[in-house]
C-alpha cells in the first residue's frame, strides 16, 4: 500500500474513520422486534433525559406539571425553551439537529410541526435501515435487563435474531440492591436469600446461565456508585466471588463495570436525576488482581478518574477501558480522554460507545465522535510521520478497525 504523504494524511485518515463500520458496545436501543421499547423520531429525541435536565434550568415549569405533559407536549416545551428562545448549542441540543439533518430533514424553518410531518415517510424498519446506513453501524449492543418485566416478557415469548442488535446482560440489582434482587429472583423461581449462602449462590449462577443461554450476551454489565469497593465483607463480594465472575469466566464473557453514578441526586428529574462522583480505581485494581483470567470492560463517569483508569489499564491486560460515558460524551472531553488513552495505551482501548436511547441518536453521537477521533488520529499520525515512520492506508485502516470493533471483539472472545 502506498505511503500516505503529510499533505494527504488528513484526508485519508478522515475518510478511513468515516468508512469504518461501528460496533457500538453500549446502547439502550432495542431491535424492532421489541416493539415500543425501541424509541425513535423527533419527539423522543427532544424528550431525551439529557434535554429534560437542560430545559428544567431554563423553564419555570414545575416538575409535576412537566411530568403530567404528554411526550408531544414535553417536546413542544423543550423546543420552545431550548431551541426557539435560546440557541441549541449544548451537545444534546445540537445533536438533535445533527440527527435530523443526517436523514435529510430541513430544520431551517425551526417549525417543529413541519419537522414532525417529515417523519411520516418512514416505518420503523425502514428507519432502522436508514439510520444504520447513515451512521455506518455494523451493530449496536443493547442493554438487556431480565429484571424489567416488559423486556423479560419479550425474551420469554422468543424473538427473531436481528444481526443489527446484539445483547448485553444487565444485572445491576445483584450488586446494588440485593434485597430487591432476591425478591425478584424468588418471583422468577430462584430461591435466593440475601445471606447468599451456598444454595443461594447456586441459584444466582443458574439464573445467570439461563439468561446467558437465552440472550447470548456479548458481556454482562453493571453500573456502580462511586462508593463501590472490592473486596468488602458484605454480600457484594460473595455475589462477585461466588456467582458473577465464575459464570463469566466459564462462559468467556467479560464483565462491564460502569462506575461513578450517583443515582437520583435529584429524584424530581426522574431518569435525568442521576449525577456523578469520583470513584478511584482501587476496586478495579483489586478485581483485576484477584481475577486475572476474567476480562473487565470498564468505563468511569468522572472526568477525574480517567487518567487513573488509563494507568491501571497499563498494569492489567485483563482491563479494557471503554467509552466517554454520559456526562463525558461531549467533544471537549472526548478529545481530552481519547488523546490521553492514545498516549498511554496506544491503540488498545475502546474509544467510544453511543449510550443511545433513541435510535436517531446514533446519527449524531457517532458523527460527533468520529469527527473528534479523526482529528486526534491525524495529530498522532502526523507526530509519527515526523519520525520518518511510514504511514500507509492499510495501517490506518487496521488501527481504526481495532478502535471501532476488533479490540472489543477480541476482548469478548468473539474474534
Ligand atoms: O446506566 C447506564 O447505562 C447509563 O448510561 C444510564 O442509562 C444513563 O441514564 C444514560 O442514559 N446515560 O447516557
Ligand atoms: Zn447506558
Amino acid at each position: 500500500m502506498p505511503i500516505i504523504s503529510p499533505t494527504q494524511l488528513r484526508a485519508v485518515v478522515t475518510e478511513i474513520v468515516a468508512r469504518t463500520p461501528i460496533v457500538d458496545i453500549h446502547t439502550h436501543l432495542y431491535a424492532p422486534a421489541f416493539g415500543d421499547l425501541l424509541l425513535w423520531g423527533v419527539d423522543e429525541l427532544l424528550t431525551y433525559h439529557y434535554l429534560v435536565a437542560e430545559v428544567m434550568r431554563r423553564s419555570p415549569i414545575g416538575y409535576d406539571e412537566f411530568w403530567a405533559l404528554s411526550t408531544r407536549e414535553k417536546a413542544n416545551h423543550i423546543w420552545e425553551h431550548l431551541y426557539r428562545q435560546s440557541s441549541p448549542i449544548s451537545e444534546a441540543a445540537r445533536g438533535v439537529l445533527t440527527a435530523l439533518q443526517a436523514v435529510g430533514i430541513d430544520v431551517s424553518s425551526a417549525d417543529l410541526e413541519e419537522i414532525r410531518q417529515q417523519f411520516n415517510r418512514w416505518t420503523v424498519e425502514k428507519y432502522v435501515d436508514l439510520v444504520f446506513r447513515k451512521a455506518n453501524m455494523e451493530y449496536a449492543v443493547m442493554t438487556n435487563d431480565p429484571f424489567d418485566p416488559r423486556e423479560r416478557a419479550v425474551w420469554e415469548q422468543g424473538i427473531p435474531a436481528d444481526p443489527r442488535f446484539r445483547a448485553a446482560l444487565r444485572i445491576d440489582p445483584l450488586l446494588t440492591d440485593l434485597p430487591r434482587a432476591c425478591s425478584m429472583l424468588s418471583e422468577l423461581g430462584y430461591s435466593v436469600s440475601p445471606r447468599l449462602d451456598d444454595v443461594a449462590c447456586a441459584q444466582v449462577r443458574r439464573f445467570l446461565r439461563v439468561w446467558i443461554d437465552r440472550m447470548d450476551p456479548l458481556y454482562m454489565a453493571v453500573s456502580l456508585p462511586p462508593t463501590f469497593r472490592f473486596p468488602t465483607d458484605d454480600p457484594v463480594r460473595r455475589m462477585l466471588d461466588s456467582c458473577i465472575l465464575p459464570v463469566a469466566l466459564d462462559r468467556e464473557i467479560p464483565l462491564a463495570l460502569m462506575i461513578g453514578v450517583k443515582r437520583q441526586a435529584n429524584p424530581h428529574l426522574q431518569l435525568a436525576g442521576d449525577s456523578v462522583g469520583k470513584a478511584g480505581t482501587q476496586a478495579i485494581e483489586n478485581l483485576c488482581t484477584a481475577y486475572p483470567d476474567n476480562h473487565f470492560l470498564v468505563t468511569m463517569l468522572s472526568r477525574e478518574d480517567q487518567h487513573q483508569l488509563c494507568v491501571t489499564a497499563r498494569k492489567f491486560r485483563n482491563l479494557m477501558p471503554f467509552g466517554c460515558w454520559w456526562f463525558l460524551n461531549v467533544p471537549s472531553l472526548v478529545r481530552e480522554i481519547t488523546m490521553e488513552r492514545l498516549e498511554l495505551l496506544g491503540l488498545r482501548f475502546i474509544p467510544q460507545h453511543s449510550d443511545a436511547r433513541i435510535l436517531d441518536q446514533l446519527l449524531y453521537k457517532w458523527a460527533h465522535s468520529r469527527k473528534v477521533i479523526a482529528e486526534i488520529l491525524v495529530e498522532k499520525y502526523t507526530d509519527l510521520q515526523r519520525t520518518g515512520w511510514p504511514i500507509t492506508e492499510e495501517t490506518v485502516t487496521r488501527d481504526v478497525r481495532d478502535l471501532f470493533r476488533d479490540n472489543f471483539l477480541r476482548f469478548a472472545a468473539r474474534l
